[in-house]
């Protein structure tokens, strides 16, 4: 097996902290994005969009979507359980990450991408567009917020993958001009919980 990685991405950091969560290692080979080597005609050959995380199996086969590997590494060691454990808690975990990925990850990627220099010259910007998906953000952490003044993780009582994309993306967004605001207790407090964790480092 053979994990290829980028160290800076937010999706293989949310695969680097599941993996960790879950206590496994993995030979790793991590490509330069500013070299080009996600690019490279070898490494298009296993995921045509050029992005990470990638695994490929022994026998060859390659898997790509950080969430897609998540799911195979849950069916190999089943704990700790990150996908939930019933019909009930795999359906409300399923929710919750994607409203996590789709509500809060994207958009957070989207005003990175449009309003970086980082990407000037490497894709298309729109800023106006940037602006939009970062207001879109802050709205998504104002709902979490009040979410999380309910309850311990995102989907419930215990740390899932769900928590691990939001604590993905916002570190992204820690790290790309929109941070958490203040005056989100809840928030505040689920992130503290989250990046204290061991795996946070991964
Ligand atoms: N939906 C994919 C997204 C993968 C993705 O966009 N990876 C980014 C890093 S977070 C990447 O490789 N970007 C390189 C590029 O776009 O050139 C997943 O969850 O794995």
């Amino acid at each position: 097996m053979q994990l290829y990685d980028l160290k800076a991405g937010t999706n293989p950091r949310r695969l680097r902290i599941f993996l960790a969560e879950k206590g496994i290692s993995l030979p790793v080979t991590a490509l330069d994005m500013t070299k080009g080597e996600n690019r490279t005609p070898e490494f298009l050959g296993l995921n045509p969009l050029g992005t990470l995380p990638v695994l490929k199996l022994d026998d060859g086969s390659v898997l790509t979507e950080s969430i897609a590997i998540c799911r195979y590494f849950e069916e190999l060691q089943p704990e700790p359980n990150l996908f939930g454990r019933d019909a009930l808690e795999r359906a409300r975990i399923e929710m919750w990450n994607r409203r996590a990925e789709l509500e809060l990850l994207l958009p957070l990627v989207q005003q990175f991408v449009h309003l970086s220099p980082f990407w000037a010259g490497r894709r298309p910007q729109v800023a106006e567009y940037g602006t939009l998906a970062r207001e879109q953000a802050l709205k998504t952490m104002a709902w979490f917020d009040r979410e999380l003044a309910g309850r311990p993780f995102l989907a419930g009582d215990r740390y899932t993958v769900a928590d691990i994309t939001a604590q993905a993306a916002l570190l992204l967004g820690k790290n790309t001009g929109a941070p958490l605001p203040e005056g989100l207790p809840g928030l505040a407090r689920w992130w503290a919980e989250v990046s204290s964790r061991p795996s946070a480092r991964a």
